[in-house]
């Protein structure tokens, strides 16, 4: 059925269809979450963004329970890193860049431990693995396609960081005409004002982006 649900967000309540609606859970990958990954590499504190494991993991269990569409993302590059723009690779000016061997393997390189997605939020089989080599979900994936053919039109938006690939993904998404609504306890940042101001900026104007909520208030009209 076609049942619409009233989850509380600001700035306004979001008329949330489950069967319309995929949980899209960006980027928790090892490289990011894990102290021994790209993120740490940049020069990041990685617990930052741990505290979004639990409220992912039992947002995920909840979501699985009733069924509905859930979809993975991942940052990476083609082993022989064709895809990856120089700009990109050198950005930073780092000792170590992506495609260079780390304790994890190769850093953001598909295929490679640090690459996959935590064990904690590990996709089962059937989930689909959006492998993404920009910031945003949408650009060169079919991620569009996907949501097109599951007849999905709404997004619940979870994962990390996020001003960057959270950020760059629900913008994308709001062009495409999907309304998205973003967590705030299962989005992480490795910087406490961004992470503030990444959130505001989607709210802000009337929802310029769409919505923002915390995830007991999903599960609260879940049950
Ligand atoms: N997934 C994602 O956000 N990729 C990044 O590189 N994020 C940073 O904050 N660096």
């Amino acid at each position: 059925s076609n049942k619409t649900l009233t989850v509380t967000a600001e700035p306004y309540s979001f008329e949330f269809i489950p069967n319309q609606c995929a949980l899209l859970i960006i980027d928790m990958q090892r490289d990011f979450l894990e102290p021994d990954g790209f993120g740490a590499m940049l020069g990041n504190d990685v617990g930052q963004l741990r505290r979004t494991l639990g409220p992912n993991q039992k947002l995920l269990a909840a979501w699985r329970t009733c069924g509905l569409q859930v979809i993975h993302t991942r940052e990476g590059h083609r082993s022989d890193l064709s895809d990856l723009p120089l700009t990109k690779k050198i950005r930073g000016r780092g000792k170590m860049c992506i495609g260079d061997v780390g304790p994890m393997g190769r850093i953001l390189v598909r295929g490679e431990p640090g690459h996959d997605i935590v064990p904690e939020l590990y996709p089962l089989p059937g989930e689909p693995i959006i492998d993404k080599c920009g910031k945003g979900a949408f650009y060169a994936t079919d991620l569009d396609a996907i949501l097109t053919n599951y007849n999905i039109k709404q997004l619940i938006v979870t994962g990390v960081t996020t001003e960057v690939c959270v950020s760059t993904t629900v913008r994308e998404a709001n062009d495409r005409g999907y309304e998205c609504l973003v967590l705030e306890d299962c989005v992480g940042s490795y910087f406490e004002k961004f992470q503030v101001a990444a959130l505001d900026m989607i709210k802000a104007q009337g929802g310029i982006f769409g919505w923002v909520s915390q995830s007991d208030k999903v599960l609260d009209v879940l049950k």
